[in-house]
């Protein structure tokens, strides 16, 4: 069975979805990285960058196994090997990379920026937060416009590309974001919430969630030395 190291994360979040929109059955092996568990040396191996999500299927191209690391590619992969969630034509597909690309170079680094800028970092820093401030508007400015062009990020299907960015725009107000404020983006992520699929994606390993503040053990092993050891 198809194996994801994971955990429940937006970039963890999309590979849930994926594999529940496309019903693959999969087989969850949780990767504690609030407990350092990325860097165990199975998970290493698998992902040297040490960053979850990867996955492993012992069913891949040519009846091989496969590992795979990096979001958008296991998104890629997953839509290739069932002939779902990437349009036929190839300009719908082009289109579904290029926004796919979109929420790993720009929302993905930024959000998660604004994220450790206004939450995480020891001392405040307000130029940073100002600039991912900024980027998390501009952004969604560019989401907004887009998504008054066409219902999907694609353009008419729903696609990878919208379950990548989709865990990314939850929890707005946590960025100071008010979605009124961006009715398309709102209309797109209302249409993508209300899916049972999403909705169960989401809840993968759900009950991991950190409630409340990051203690100093898992400020250290996500920010601290331990990240940065060679290995
Ligand atoms: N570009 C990577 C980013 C993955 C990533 O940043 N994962 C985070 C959780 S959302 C992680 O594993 N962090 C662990 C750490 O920073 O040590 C992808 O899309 O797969």
């Amino acid at each position: 069975m198809l194996e994801v190291w994971t955990w429940p994360t937006p970039n963890g979040h999309k590979v849930h979805i994926a594999l529940e929109e496309l019903e693959i059955p999969y087989k969850i092996v949780p990767v504690n990285i609030g407990k350092g568990e990325q860097f165990r040396p199975d998970f290493l191996a698998l992902n040297p960058n040490h960053r979850i999500p990867a996955i492993v299927d012992p069913d891949g191209p040519g009846g091989q196994r496969l590992e795979l690391f990096e979001s958008g590619a296991i998104l890629i992969y997953l839509a290739d090997k069932t002939g779902k969630l990437l349009p036929d034509d190839p300009i719908g597909r082009y289109s579904a990379l290029q926004w796919l690309m979109f929420q790993m170079g720009g929302v993905g680094p930024m959000f998660g920026q604004y994220g450790h800028f206004h939450n995480y970092a020891p001392e405040q820093v307000p130029y940073a937060k100002a600039r991912y401030a900024n980027e998390v508007i501009r952004l969604h400015g560019v989401l907004e416009k887009r998504l008054a062009q066409a219902e999907w990020l694609a353009g008419k299907e729903y696609s990878i590309a919208d379950i990548a960015t989709y865990p990314w725009l939850r929890f707005p107000e946590r960025r100071a974001i008010d979605l009124a404020d961006y009715p398309n983006v709102q209309r797109w992520f209302t249409a993508i919430d209300s899916r049972p699929a999403v909705q169960r994606g989401v809840e993968v390993l759900s009950e991991n969630q950190r409630k409340g503040t990051m203690t100093p053990e898992e400020r250290e092993i996500l920010f601290g030395q331990t990240q940065f050891q060679k290995r």
